[in-house]
């Protein structure tokens, strides 16, 4: 989440009126091929953000090919992830995800009953709408531990950096209404919406039983920052010490979709930058 904005805002926007504008290169992608554009791989998960955990993860569930373009150029939208499929492009994760659903025919919710589907999109937005800004607030608050665990710049530039996304972040928290709360009632909605998953999921191995389904991609991208990338945050503390369901179920998620984990991570024993590498899941 940092770097992005960063990044973003220093080197990589530029104006565009659609996403097409966006499609970086003359180079060849086979039809039927998703671009994946998303910021570099993080030190312990294969993102430092959540969203395009989610949308690589729900590539694999549902066996479309993609690659990967690490460039970290943003979207129309001002935002990763997003992507190229077949000469078109879609910001924001649950668009690329509808629009590959409605392109490729594939449905990783068959299996769910439409009280289910109503169920798993609600525990969607608690997590991506709500929660998520919970963690924002956590690693640029007053103690910065966990994001100077994901920066990778030391100095002077760490705290330019630094300064800049709290700044920006600031004021996003504030449009979006979270950041007019004290510390204290942030966290408390935080410690809500984490026990609400938690009982939910229960002793189950996914949110609905024995099969993933898209909204488990979404929980499991979501999770994986608070266990990988907030080392000594209050989310992680309370994930990794009470609610221990939550981490089970994310090293299920791990163990069926990213078998290649440690590739995908800058830390891991035989990383290797994949940018332009087809991923294929058809097996
Ligand atoms: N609804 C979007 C959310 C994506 C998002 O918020 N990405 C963050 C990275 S964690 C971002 O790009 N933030 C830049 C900004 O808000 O300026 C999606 O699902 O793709």
């Amino acid at each position: 989440m940092f770097q992005i904005w960063f990044e973003a805002n220093y080197y990589h926007l530029t104006p565009g009126s659609n996403n097409n504008d966006r499609l970086s290169s003359k180079r060849n992608v086979p039809r039927d091929v998703v671009v994946l554009y998303q910021v570099g791989r993080g030190p312990r998960a294969p993102s430092i953000s959540p969203f395009p955990l989610k949308l690589e993860t729900f590539l694999r569930m549902a066996k479309i090919p993609y690659m990967n373009d690490h460039s970290s150029k943003f979207s129309k939208k001002q935002k990763t992830p997003w992507m190229e499929y077949n000469g078109v492009a879609i910001a924001d994760s649950q668009f690329c995800i509808e629009h590959l659903k409605k392109e490729t025919g594939k449905d990783v919710n068959r299996h769910l009953t439409p009280e289910q589907v109503g169920v798993a999109r609600a525990f969607q937005k608690l997590t991506e709408e709500n929660l998520y800004w919970t963690m924002c607030s956590e690693m640029f608050g007053a103690d910065t531990t966990a994001v100077k665990s994901v920066i990778p710049y030391r100095g002077i530039k760490l705290w330019l950096l630094l300064s800049f996304l709290r700044r920006a972040l600031r004021k996003e928290m504030w449009g979006h209404g979270i950041g007019r709360h004290t510390p204290d009632e942030i966290w408390s909605i935080a410690v809500g919406d984490m026990r609400a998953l938690s009982h939910f999921i229960d002793d189950k191995a996914f949110l609905f039983g024995d099969e993933p389904c898209e909204a488990d991609c979404a929980v499991f991208g979501m999770l994986c920052m608070m266990i990988e990338h907030m080392p000594t945050s209050r989310h992680e503390r309370l994930i990794k010490g009470e609610l221990t369901n939550l981490v089970d179920y994310c090293n299920r998620m791990k163990a069926r979709y990213w078998p290649d984990w440690d590739k995908c991570i800058l830390t891991g024993k035989g990383y290797a930058n994949d940018s332009g590498k087809i991923y294929r899941f058809d097996n």
